[in-house]
């Protein structure tokens, strides 16, 4: 079985929103065309608490984008984006929803960011999905969406980590590329088996 994985295509990732990854909207209507191959459509969407530990407006004197050292690890600053309830948090208007069985959302627990869809930055907080898809005997993932070289990379590692077949579609990825986070993210892919295409 075979499910397709859709990150944070959210309205903050996409140009104008708080955390804009350049491109962002243009993957949209190839990620609904592909829906139809697959036996299952997860959405990821990223759905933070105001005030969350990853926003540079919750330290004193930081700015978006500077580095901090969290319990878990570093941990970038972010402008406040994805906020639970607000606009920026809702999917792009355009993005079939209603095609989803599973919406699974991350980032809620104020203390710790979440970039993958299975464990929170900390690397141990699982968010249950693995659980869903090997209930669902699904075990072959096609990943595509926001960040390439957060989200989606931090999903994909961990994704083939727990022994799934992963491949990312970078054609349907757009990415953040923050001091070289991009080659850095295709380089861990890679070593961990994730095949990209
Ligand atoms: C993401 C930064 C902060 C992502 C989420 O979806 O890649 N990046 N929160
Ligand atoms: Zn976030």
């Amino acid at each position: 079985m075979r499910a397709l994985i859709v990150i944070d295509v959210q309205n903050d990732f996409c140009p104008g929103g708080a955390l804009a990854v350049p491109g962002g909207d243009e993957i949209v209507q190839d990620i609904n065309a592909l829906m139809a191959d697959f036996n299952a459509v997860i959405l990821t969407q990223d759905w933070h608490p105001a005030g969350h530990s990853s926003f540079a407006s919750s330290h004193e004197d930081k700015n978006p984008y500077d580095m901090i050292e969290m319990p878990y690890g570093p941990q970038v600053l972010w402008p406040d984006h994805c906020i639970q309830g607000s606009m920026g948090a809702k999917f792009h208007m355009e993005l079939h929803q209603d095609r989803a069985d599973l919406i699974i959302r991350k980032g809620y627990n104020p203390k710790i960011d979440s970039y993958s869809a299975f464990f929170e930055n900390d690397h141990e907080t699982p968010t249950g999905l693995e659980g869903y898809l090997r209930t669902r005997g699904i075990s072959e993932l096609t990943m595509v969406g926001l960040a390439l070289d957060f989200c989606v990379n931090y999903s994909a590692v961990d994704a083939a980590k727990l022994g799934f077949d992963v491949t990312v579609r970078q054609d349907l990825c757009r990415a953040i590329d923050l001091n070289g986070s991009l080659a850095a993210a295709q380089d861990g892919m890679r070593e961990a088996g994730v095949a990209l295409t």
